[in-house]
Protein backbone atom coordinates (compact mmCIF):
# COMPACT_ATOMS: atom_id res chain seq x y z
CA UNK A 1 0.00 0.00 0.00
CA UNK A 2 1.26 3.30 -1.59
CA UNK A 3 1.83 6.28 1.71
CA UNK A 4 -0.35 8.22 -0.37
CA UNK A 5 -3.62 5.89 -0.19
CA UNK A 6 -3.79 7.27 3.37
CA UNK A 7 -5.68 10.93 3.42
CA UNK A 8 -4.52 13.30 6.18
CA UNK A 9 -7.55 12.84 7.82
CA UNK A 10 -6.33 9.73 8.58
CA UNK A 11 -3.05 10.23 9.56
CA UNK A 12 -4.18 12.56 12.46
CA UNK A 13 -7.04 9.95 13.21
CA UNK A 14 -4.34 7.80 14.02
CA UNK A 15 -2.40 10.02 16.10
CA UNK A 16 -5.49 10.99 17.81
CA UNK A 17 -6.27 7.02 18.77
CA UNK A 18 -1.97 6.54 19.94
CA UNK A 19 -2.49 9.48 21.77
CA UNK A 20 -5.94 8.43 23.69
CA UNK A 21 -3.53 5.11 24.18
CA UNK A 22 -5.77 2.93 21.93
CA UNK A 23 -2.64 2.14 20.19
CA UNK A 24 0.03 0.38 22.04
CA UNK A 25 3.70 -1.16 21.81
CA UNK A 26 5.26 -3.58 23.86
CA UNK A 27 4.43 -7.24 24.13
CA UNK A 28 0.87 -8.72 24.80
CA UNK A 29 -0.81 -11.40 24.68
CA UNK A 30 -3.95 -11.65 22.70
CA UNK A 31 -7.06 -13.35 23.46
CA UNK A 32 -6.11 -16.19 20.73
CA UNK A 33 -2.91 -17.36 23.08
CA UNK A 34 -0.21 -15.61 20.92
CA UNK A 35 2.54 -12.37 21.48
CA UNK A 36 1.71 -9.39 19.96
CA UNK A 37 3.88 -6.44 19.38
CA UNK A 38 0.78 -4.09 18.97
CA UNK A 39 -2.13 -3.81 21.27
CA UNK A 40 -5.51 -2.39 19.49
CA UNK A 41 -8.32 -1.57 22.50
CA UNK A 42 -10.69 0.31 21.07
CA UNK A 43 -13.43 0.48 23.86
CA UNK A 44 -11.67 3.87 25.20
CA UNK A 45 -13.28 5.59 22.24
CA UNK A 46 -16.29 6.26 23.96
CA UNK A 47 -14.52 8.64 26.96
CA UNK A 48 -13.39 11.31 24.19
CA UNK A 49 -16.95 11.88 22.40
CA UNK A 50 -15.45 14.41 19.65
CA UNK A 51 -13.12 10.98 18.45
CA UNK A 52 -16.51 8.68 18.40
CA UNK A 53 -18.09 10.88 16.20
CA UNK A 54 -15.43 11.93 14.05
CA UNK A 55 -14.44 7.82 13.70
CA UNK A 56 -18.72 7.08 12.92
CA UNK A 57 -18.50 9.97 10.33
CA UNK A 58 -15.16 8.34 8.59
CA UNK A 59 -16.51 5.12 8.91
CA UNK A 60 -19.92 5.94 6.53
CA UNK A 61 -18.43 8.13 4.14
CA UNK A 62 -15.14 5.92 3.40
CA UNK A 63 -17.87 3.26 1.80
CA UNK A 64 -18.06 2.65 -1.90
CA UNK A 65 -20.93 4.62 -3.26
CA UNK A 66 -22.23 0.94 -4.58
CA UNK A 67 -23.21 0.21 -0.78
CA UNK A 68 -26.58 -0.02 0.08
CA UNK A 69 -28.20 -0.76 3.44
CA UNK A 70 -31.46 -0.17 5.56
CA UNK A 71 -29.99 -0.94 8.88
CA UNK A 72 -27.09 -0.79 10.96
CA UNK A 73 -25.83 -3.66 13.57
CA UNK A 74 -22.77 -2.89 15.73
CA UNK A 75 -20.99 -5.96 17.01
CA UNK A 76 -20.89 -6.35 20.81
CA UNK A 77 -19.65 -4.72 22.69
CA UNK A 78 -17.32 -2.45 21.72
CA UNK A 79 -18.70 -1.47 18.27
CA UNK A 80 -22.17 -0.69 19.69
CA UNK A 81 -21.88 2.84 20.30
CA UNK A 82 -19.68 3.67 17.10
CA UNK A 83 -23.20 1.85 15.33
CA UNK A 84 -24.98 4.26 17.78
CA UNK A 85 -23.84 7.21 16.61
CA UNK A 86 -23.79 6.06 12.85
CA UNK A 87 -27.42 6.11 13.57
CA UNK A 88 -28.23 8.71 14.80
CA UNK A 89 -25.88 11.15 12.59
CA UNK A 90 -27.02 9.42 9.63
CA UNK A 91 -30.84 8.53 10.57
CA UNK A 92 -30.66 4.78 9.48
CA UNK A 93 -32.53 2.59 12.15
CA UNK A 94 -30.00 0.68 14.24
CA UNK A 95 -30.72 -3.28 15.38
CA UNK A 96 -28.62 -5.17 18.04
CA UNK A 97 -28.23 -8.51 18.14
CA UNK A 98 -27.83 -9.73 22.21
CA UNK A 99 -25.10 -11.50 22.86
CA UNK A 100 -26.54 -13.43 25.67
CA UNK A 101 -30.07 -15.59 24.43
CA UNK A 102 -31.82 -17.10 27.28
CA UNK A 103 -34.74 -18.16 24.65
CA UNK A 104 -34.52 -20.95 21.95
CA UNK A 105 -35.20 -19.64 18.06
CA UNK A 106 -34.43 -16.47 16.95
CA UNK A 107 -37.49 -14.37 18.30
CA UNK A 108 -34.95 -12.94 21.09
CA UNK A 109 -31.39 -12.72 19.41
CA UNK A 110 -31.95 -8.94 17.39
CA UNK A 111 -33.39 -6.27 19.15
CA UNK A 112 -35.17 -3.58 17.13
CA UNK A 113 -37.38 -3.20 14.67
CA UNK A 114 -36.52 -4.44 10.81
CA UNK A 115 -38.37 -6.49 8.16
CA UNK A 116 -37.30 -9.32 6.36
CA UNK A 117 -34.48 -8.60 3.08
CA UNK A 118 -33.50 -5.51 4.74
CA UNK A 119 -30.16 -5.01 4.39
CA UNK A 120 -27.88 -4.27 7.38
CA UNK A 121 -24.65 -3.18 7.47
CA UNK A 122 -22.55 -4.39 9.85
CA UNK A 123 -20.45 -1.74 12.00
CA UNK A 124 -17.13 -3.45 14.00
CA UNK A 125 -14.45 -1.67 15.70
CA UNK A 126 -11.34 -4.35 14.65
CA UNK A 127 -10.95 -7.45 12.28
CA UNK A 128 -9.09 -10.11 13.01
CA UNK A 129 -9.81 -13.34 11.79
CA UNK A 130 -13.71 -12.14 11.30
CA UNK A 131 -14.98 -14.13 13.24
CA UNK A 132 -16.86 -11.97 15.58
CA UNK A 133 -18.13 -10.11 12.50
CA UNK A 134 -19.99 -13.67 11.25
CA UNK A 135 -21.54 -14.33 14.69
CA UNK A 136 -23.28 -11.26 14.58
CA UNK A 137 -24.30 -11.94 10.97
CA UNK A 138 -25.42 -15.14 11.29
CA UNK A 139 -28.60 -14.12 13.58
CA UNK A 140 -29.39 -11.24 11.60
CA UNK A 141 -29.80 -13.60 8.44
CA UNK A 142 -31.20 -16.46 10.50
CA UNK A 143 -34.44 -13.09 11.13
CA UNK A 144 -34.43 -12.53 7.35
CA UNK A 145 -31.97 -9.73 6.88
CA UNK A 146 -29.46 -9.34 3.85
CA UNK A 147 -26.05 -9.55 5.29
CA UNK A 148 -23.63 -8.20 2.30
CA UNK A 149 -21.11 -5.63 3.53
CA UNK A 150 -19.36 -5.10 7.00
CA UNK A 151 -17.58 -1.92 7.65
CA UNK A 152 -14.71 -1.66 10.34
CA UNK A 153 -12.26 0.76 11.52
CA UNK A 154 -8.83 -1.54 11.55
CA UNK A 155 -7.97 -4.58 9.78
CA UNK A 156 -5.60 -6.43 11.53
CA UNK A 157 -4.87 -8.41 8.32
CA UNK A 158 -5.37 -11.62 9.76
CA UNK A 159 -7.07 -13.54 7.46
CA UNK A 160 -10.56 -11.45 8.32
CA UNK A 161 -10.59 -10.17 5.02
CA UNK A 162 -11.03 -13.35 3.42
CA UNK A 163 -12.84 -15.23 5.98
CA UNK A 164 -15.85 -12.79 5.44
CA UNK A 165 -15.34 -13.10 1.45
CA UNK A 166 -15.68 -17.07 1.95
CA UNK A 167 -19.19 -16.28 4.30
CA UNK A 168 -20.18 -13.61 1.84
CA UNK A 169 -19.37 -10.70 3.41
CA UNK A 170 -17.36 -7.89 2.14
CA UNK A 171 -15.38 -6.11 4.28
CA UNK A 172 -14.55 -2.07 4.29
CA UNK A 173 -11.73 -1.39 6.26
CA UNK A 174 -10.67 2.39 7.03
CA UNK A 175 -7.53 1.53 7.77
CA UNK A 176 -4.60 -1.43 7.80
CA UNK A 177 -2.86 -2.13 10.25
CA UNK A 178 0.25 -1.80 8.62
CA UNK A 179 -0.79 1.94 7.37
CA UNK A 180 -0.88 2.27 11.55
CA UNK A 181 2.79 1.49 11.94
CA UNK A 182 3.89 3.03 9.16
CA UNK A 183 1.73 6.36 9.76
CA UNK A 184 3.47 6.20 13.46
CA UNK A 185 6.96 5.61 12.24
CA UNK A 186 6.72 8.20 9.73
CA UNK A 187 5.67 10.89 12.79
CA UNK A 188 9.05 9.28 14.63
CA UNK A 189 6.49 7.90 17.42
CA UNK A 190 7.65 4.29 16.59
CA UNK A 191 11.30 3.59 15.98
CA UNK A 192 12.90 1.93 12.81
CA UNK A 193 12.99 -1.74 15.46
CA UNK A 194 9.74 -1.53 16.80
CA UNK A 195 8.37 -1.05 12.51
CA UNK A 196 10.32 -4.10 11.98
CA UNK A 197 9.32 -6.03 14.27
CA UNK A 198 5.26 -5.44 14.15
CA UNK A 199 6.29 -5.73 10.02
CA UNK A 200 7.50 -9.56 10.95
CA UNK A 201 4.66 -10.28 13.64
CA UNK A 202 2.11 -9.25 10.84
CA UNK A 203 4.20 -11.22 8.21
CA UNK A 204 4.09 -14.55 10.36
CA UNK A 205 0.52 -13.94 11.62
CA UNK A 206 -1.03 -13.48 8.32
CA UNK A 207 -3.35 -16.10 7.30
CA UNK A 208 -2.59 -17.34 3.72
CA UNK A 209 -5.06 -15.71 1.55
CA UNK A 210 -8.22 -18.62 1.47
CA UNK A 211 -8.32 -19.91 -2.49
CA UNK A 212 -11.46 -18.88 -3.79
CA UNK A 213 -14.04 -22.13 -3.70
CA UNK A 214 -15.75 -23.56 -6.65
CA UNK A 215 -19.15 -22.13 -6.80
CA UNK A 216 -21.85 -25.36 -6.86
CA UNK A 217 -23.50 -26.05 -9.83
CA UNK A 218 -26.81 -26.12 -8.96
CA UNK A 219 -28.32 -22.87 -9.76
CA UNK A 220 -31.19 -23.06 -6.45
CA UNK A 221 -31.14 -26.33 -4.48
CA UNK A 222 -33.94 -28.53 -3.49
CA UNK A 223 -35.52 -27.94 0.08
CA UNK A 224 -35.51 -30.43 2.18
CA UNK A 225 -39.06 -30.59 2.41
CA UNK A 226 -38.74 -32.21 -1.46
CA UNK A 227 -35.92 -34.35 -0.79
CA UNK A 228 -37.96 -35.59 2.39
CA UNK A 229 -40.65 -36.58 -0.16
CA UNK A 230 -37.98 -38.13 -2.79
CA UNK A 231 -36.27 -40.26 -0.10
CA UNK A 232 -36.08 -43.96 0.09
CA UNK A 233 -34.82 -45.07 3.02
CA UNK A 234 -36.76 -44.32 6.12
CA UNK A 235 -34.05 -43.06 8.45
CA UNK A 236 -32.97 -40.53 5.43
CA UNK A 237 -36.32 -39.62 5.23
CA UNK A 238 -36.68 -38.53 9.06
CA UNK A 239 -33.32 -37.02 9.31
CA UNK A 240 -34.62 -34.75 6.73
CA UNK A 241 -37.66 -34.33 8.64
CA UNK A 242 -36.06 -33.47 12.06
CA UNK A 243 -33.64 -31.13 10.24
CA UNK A 244 -36.96 -29.29 8.81
CA UNK A 245 -38.27 -29.04 12.00
CA UNK A 246 -36.02 -27.88 13.75
CA UNK A 247 -34.24 -25.87 11.34
CA UNK A 248 -30.90 -27.34 12.04
CA UNK A 249 -28.33 -29.02 9.36
CA UNK A 250 -26.02 -29.47 12.43
CA UNK A 251 -24.29 -32.82 13.70
CA UNK A 252 -22.64 -31.83 16.69
CA UNK A 253 -19.48 -34.60 16.80
CA UNK A 254 -19.41 -35.56 20.63
CA UNK A 255 -15.53 -36.46 20.77
CA UNK A 256 -15.36 -36.49 24.81
CA UNK A 257 -13.37 -38.36 27.26
CA UNK A 258 -16.28 -40.29 29.03
CA UNK A 259 -20.07 -41.88 28.33
CA UNK A 260 -20.90 -39.26 31.02
CA UNK A 261 -19.37 -36.60 29.69
CA UNK A 262 -21.02 -37.76 26.14
CA UNK A 263 -24.75 -37.38 27.90
CA UNK A 264 -24.03 -34.46 29.17
CA UNK A 265 -23.00 -32.79 25.72
CA UNK A 266 -26.23 -34.59 23.93
CA UNK A 267 -28.64 -32.55 27.03
CA UNK A 268 -26.97 -29.76 26.09
CA UNK A 269 -26.78 -29.16 22.47
CA UNK A 270 -29.89 -31.56 22.35
CA UNK A 271 -32.25 -28.50 21.35
CA UNK A 272 -30.07 -27.15 18.67
CA UNK A 273 -28.83 -30.09 16.53
CA UNK A 274 -30.17 -32.65 13.69
CA UNK A 275 -27.92 -35.48 14.69
CA UNK A 276 -25.67 -36.47 17.26
CA UNK A 277 -22.21 -38.12 16.18
CA UNK A 278 -20.51 -41.10 18.57
CA UNK A 279 -17.29 -43.13 18.27
CA UNK A 280 -18.54 -45.28 21.31
CA UNK A 281 -15.02 -46.71 21.27
CA UNK A 282 -13.71 -43.91 22.98
CA UNK A 283 -15.70 -44.44 26.11
CA UNK A 284 -13.92 -46.07 28.69
CA UNK A 285 -16.92 -46.33 31.21
CA UNK A 286 -19.25 -47.38 28.69
CA UNK A 287 -22.29 -49.70 30.10
CA UNK A 288 -24.91 -51.34 28.56
CA UNK A 289 -27.12 -49.04 29.43
CA UNK A 290 -25.45 -46.57 27.16
CA UNK A 291 -27.61 -46.70 24.03
CA UNK A 292 -31.08 -46.56 26.10
CA UNK A 293 -29.52 -43.60 27.84
CA UNK A 294 -28.58 -41.63 24.71
CA UNK A 295 -31.80 -42.65 22.79
CA UNK A 296 -34.17 -41.00 25.23
CA UNK A 297 -32.25 -37.95 25.29
CA UNK A 298 -32.50 -38.12 21.68
CA UNK A 299 -36.23 -38.39 21.77
CA UNK A 300 -36.65 -35.99 24.04
CA UNK A 301 -35.14 -33.07 21.62
CA UNK A 302 -35.53 -34.48 18.78
CA UNK A 303 -32.29 -35.55 16.89
CA UNK A 304 -30.78 -39.20 15.16
CA UNK A 305 -28.06 -40.88 16.54
CA UNK A 306 -25.07 -41.28 14.16
CA UNK A 307 -22.45 -43.95 15.66
CA UNK A 308 -19.07 -42.88 13.32
CA UNK A 309 -17.69 -46.70 13.31
CA UNK A 310 -16.37 -46.30 9.84
CA UNK A 311 -16.81 -50.04 9.15
CA UNK A 312 -13.96 -51.30 6.32
CA UNK A 313 -13.97 -55.28 6.51
CA UNK A 314 -15.34 -58.39 4.60
CA UNK A 315 -19.51 -57.87 4.70
CA UNK A 316 -19.48 -60.80 7.01
CA UNK A 317 -17.34 -59.02 9.61
CA UNK A 318 -18.42 -55.85 9.21
CA UNK A 319 -22.11 -57.30 10.26
CA UNK A 320 -20.69 -58.80 13.44
CA UNK A 321 -19.42 -55.72 13.95
CA UNK A 322 -22.44 -53.59 13.64
CA UNK A 323 -24.90 -56.03 15.99
CA UNK A 324 -22.34 -57.93 18.39
CA UNK A 325 -19.26 -56.96 20.35
CA UNK A 326 -19.68 -54.80 23.71
CA UNK A 327 -21.63 -51.95 22.03
CA UNK A 328 -24.63 -53.68 19.96
CA UNK A 329 -24.40 -50.52 18.04
CA UNK A 330 -27.30 -51.84 15.76
CA UNK A 331 -29.09 -51.41 18.86
CA UNK A 332 -29.15 -48.04 19.46
CA UNK A 333 -27.80 -46.17 16.56
CA UNK A 334 -29.95 -44.33 13.97
CA UNK A 335 -27.31 -43.99 11.34
CA UNK A 336 -23.61 -45.65 10.89
CA UNK A 337 -21.15 -44.99 8.15
CA UNK A 338 -18.44 -47.21 6.13
CA UNK A 339 -15.46 -47.24 4.30
CA UNK A 340 -15.96 -48.95 0.88
CA UNK A 341 -12.30 -49.72 0.22
CA UNK A 342 -13.32 -53.69 0.61
CA UNK A 343 -16.12 -53.00 -2.49
CA UNK A 344 -19.94 -53.59 -1.77
CA UNK A 345 -20.20 -56.65 -0.23
CA UNK A 346 -20.24 -54.65 2.92
CA UNK A 347 -23.17 -52.66 2.17
CA UNK A 348 -24.55 -55.99 1.49
CA UNK A 349 -23.48 -56.92 5.02
CA UNK A 350 -24.58 -54.09 7.16
CA UNK A 351 -27.68 -53.73 5.20
CA UNK A 352 -28.78 -57.42 5.96
CA UNK A 353 -29.02 -56.42 9.83
CA UNK A 354 -29.45 -52.81 9.62
CA UNK A 355 -32.31 -52.52 7.20
CA UNK A 356 -35.05 -54.64 8.60
CA UNK A 357 -34.56 -52.20 12.10
CA UNK A 358 -34.82 -49.31 9.77
CA UNK A 359 -31.30 -47.76 9.66
CA UNK A 360 -29.47 -46.02 7.42
CA UNK A 361 -25.66 -46.16 6.06
CA UNK A 362 -23.59 -43.20 5.36
CA UNK A 363 -20.55 -43.93 2.89
CA UNK A 364 -17.51 -42.18 2.85
CA UNK A 365 -16.90 -40.90 -0.35
CA UNK A 366 -14.58 -38.53 0.78
CA UNK A 367 -12.13 -37.22 3.87
CA UNK A 368 -11.47 -34.00 5.20
CA UNK A 369 -8.12 -34.72 6.40
CA UNK A 370 -4.82 -33.48 4.61
CA UNK A 371 -3.62 -36.31 2.31
CA UNK A 372 -6.23 -38.93 2.46
CA UNK A 373 -6.60 -41.59 -0.95
CA UNK A 374 -10.67 -40.68 -0.77
CA UNK A 375 -10.96 -39.04 -4.14
CA UNK A 376 -11.59 -39.40 -7.95
CA UNK A 377 -12.32 -42.92 -8.44
CA UNK A 378 -12.82 -44.11 -4.93
CA UNK A 379 -15.69 -40.72 -4.77
CA UNK A 380 -17.46 -42.11 -7.58
CA UNK A 381 -17.49 -45.92 -6.96
CA UNK A 382 -19.00 -44.90 -3.59
CA UNK A 383 -21.86 -43.18 -5.45
CA UNK A 384 -22.05 -45.78 -7.98
CA UNK A 385 -22.45 -48.15 -4.81
CA UNK A 386 -24.99 -45.73 -3.02
CA UNK A 387 -27.02 -45.57 -6.21
CA UNK A 388 -26.95 -49.64 -6.23
CA UNK A 389 -28.26 -49.63 -2.50
CA UNK A 390 -30.70 -46.38 -2.41
CA UNK A 391 -32.99 -48.18 -0.12
CA UNK A 392 -30.37 -48.76 2.95
CA UNK A 393 -27.72 -46.31 1.98
CA UNK A 394 -29.18 -42.01 2.95
CA UNK A 395 -26.24 -40.30 1.72
CA UNK A 396 -22.12 -39.80 2.04
CA UNK A 397 -19.47 -38.25 4.44
CA UNK A 398 -18.28 -35.69 1.72
CA UNK A 399 -16.05 -32.33 1.36
CA UNK A 400 -16.90 -30.73 -1.82
CA UNK A 401 -20.05 -32.56 -3.51
CA UNK A 402 -20.41 -29.56 -5.72
CA UNK A 403 -17.21 -30.61 -7.14
CA UNK A 404 -17.92 -34.38 -8.55
CA UNK A 405 -19.25 -35.39 -11.45
CA UNK A 406 -23.06 -35.06 -12.02
CA UNK A 407 -23.07 -32.51 -9.14
CA UNK A 408 -25.83 -31.98 -7.64
CA UNK A 409 -26.12 -35.75 -8.12
CA UNK A 410 -29.03 -37.73 -6.44
CA UNK A 411 -31.48 -35.84 -4.29
CA UNK A 412 -32.60 -38.64 -2.09
CA UNK A 413 -28.69 -38.49 -0.63
CA UNK A 414 -27.66 -36.29 2.20
CA UNK A 415 -24.28 -35.03 2.43
CA UNK A 416 -22.87 -34.46 5.86
CA UNK A 417 -19.23 -32.72 5.87
CA UNK A 418 -16.74 -32.74 8.83
CA UNK A 419 -13.78 -30.34 9.35
CA UNK A 420 -16.29 -27.44 10.19
CA UNK A 421 -15.02 -24.58 12.48
CA UNK A 422 -16.28 -21.14 12.24
CA UNK A 423 -12.87 -20.01 10.88
CA UNK A 424 -11.07 -21.55 8.05
CA UNK A 425 -7.30 -23.54 8.99
CA UNK A 426 -6.83 -26.70 10.53
CA UNK A 427 -5.48 -28.48 13.64
CA UNK A 428 -1.41 -30.42 13.58
CA UNK A 429 -2.57 -33.72 12.89
CA UNK A 430 -3.61 -33.39 9.56
CA UNK A 431 -7.68 -32.45 10.19
CA UNK A 432 -8.68 -29.34 7.88
CA UNK A 433 -11.45 -27.15 8.26
CA UNK A 434 -13.81 -24.80 6.38
CA UNK A 435 -16.46 -22.66 7.42
CA UNK A 436 -20.41 -23.09 7.80
CA UNK A 437 -21.48 -21.18 4.92
CA UNK A 438 -18.69 -22.32 2.41
CA UNK A 439 -19.39 -25.73 3.06
CA UNK A 440 -23.17 -25.53 3.11
CA UNK A 441 -23.61 -22.60 0.05
CA UNK A 442 -20.73 -23.64 -1.79
CA UNK A 443 -19.27 -27.02 -1.49
CA UNK A 444 -22.71 -28.02 -1.75
CA UNK A 445 -23.55 -30.22 1.34
CA UNK A 446 -26.58 -30.61 3.31
CA UNK A 447 -25.23 -30.92 7.49
CA UNK A 448 -21.77 -29.97 9.10
CA UNK A 449 -20.19 -31.77 11.59
CA UNK A 450 -18.29 -29.66 14.35
CA UNK A 451 -16.64 -31.14 16.72
CA UNK A 452 -13.91 -29.39 18.74
CA UNK A 453 -15.23 -26.42 17.25
CA UNK A 454 -18.42 -26.74 20.05
CA UNK A 455 -17.81 -28.70 22.77
CA UNK A 456 -14.52 -27.52 23.34
CA UNK A 457 -16.29 -23.96 23.73
CA UNK A 458 -16.61 -21.85 26.83
CA UNK A 459 -20.85 -22.83 26.35
CA UNK A 460 -20.80 -25.93 23.68
CA UNK A 461 -24.77 -24.89 23.69
CA UNK A 462 -24.25 -21.41 22.83
CA UNK A 463 -21.30 -22.26 20.40
CA UNK A 464 -24.17 -25.20 18.93
CA UNK A 465 -26.75 -22.48 18.22
CA UNK A 466 -24.42 -20.12 16.49
CA UNK A 467 -23.08 -23.35 14.44
CA UNK A 468 -27.01 -23.96 13.76
CA UNK A 469 -28.03 -20.68 12.88
CA UNK A 470 -24.90 -19.96 10.19
CA UNK A 471 -25.17 -23.69 9.01
CA UNK A 472 -29.05 -23.04 8.20
CA UNK A 473 -28.80 -19.46 6.86
CA UNK A 474 -26.25 -21.19 4.73
CA UNK A 475 -28.60 -23.32 3.89
CA UNK A 476 -31.93 -21.00 3.38
CA UNK A 477 -29.37 -18.91 1.09
CA UNK A 478 -29.01 -21.28 -1.40
CA UNK A 479 -32.44 -22.70 -1.70
CA UNK A 480 -34.55 -19.43 -1.71
O1 LIG B 1 -13.18 -37.35 6.85
C1 LIG B 1 -13.61 -37.28 7.99
C2 LIG B 1 -14.67 -38.09 8.42
C3 LIG B 1 -15.14 -37.94 9.70
S1 LIG B 1 -16.55 -38.80 10.14
N1 LIG B 1 -13.08 -36.38 8.86
C4 LIG B 1 -13.53 -36.24 10.14
O2 LIG B 1 -13.03 -35.39 10.86
N2 LIG B 1 -14.55 -37.06 10.59
C5 LIG B 1 -15.02 -37.00 12.00
O3 LIG B 1 -15.57 -35.69 12.24
C6 LIG B 1 -13.92 -37.18 13.03
O4 LIG B 1 -13.80 -38.54 13.41
C7 LIG B 1 -14.39 -36.31 14.20
O5 LIG B 1 -15.27 -37.05 15.01
C8 LIG B 1 -15.18 -35.22 13.53
C9 LIG B 1 -14.44 -33.91 13.36
O6 LIG B 1 -14.13 -33.35 14.60
P1 LIG B 1 -13.48 -31.86 14.75
O7 LIG B 1 -13.19 -31.79 16.23
O8 LIG B 1 -12.26 -31.81 13.91
O9 LIG B 1 -14.56 -30.90 14.32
Amino acid sequence: MSPATVSPAMESLVLQLHEISAVKFGNFKLKTGINSPIYIDLRVIISYPSLLTRISKTLISSLPSSTSYDLVCGVPYTALPIATCISVLNNIPMVMRRKEIKDYGTAKAIEGRYRVDQRCLIIEDLVTSGASVLETAAPLRAAGMKVSDAVVLLDREQGGRENLEENGIKLHSMIKLSEVVRILKEKGIVGEEMEGVVGKFLVENRKVAVPKVEKPVRAKSISFQERARLAKNPMGKRLFEVMIEKESNLCVAADVGTAAELLDIAEKVGPEICLLKTHVDILPDFTPDFGSKLRSIAKKHNFLIFEDRKFADIGNTATMQYEGGIFHILDWADIVNAHIISGPGIVDGLKLKGLPRGRGLLLLAEMSSAGNLATGDYTSTAVRIAEEHSDFVIGFISVNPASWPGAPGNPTFIHATPGVQMVKGGDNLGQQYNTPYSVIHDRGSDIIIVGRGIIKAANPADAAREYRLQGWDAYLAKTT
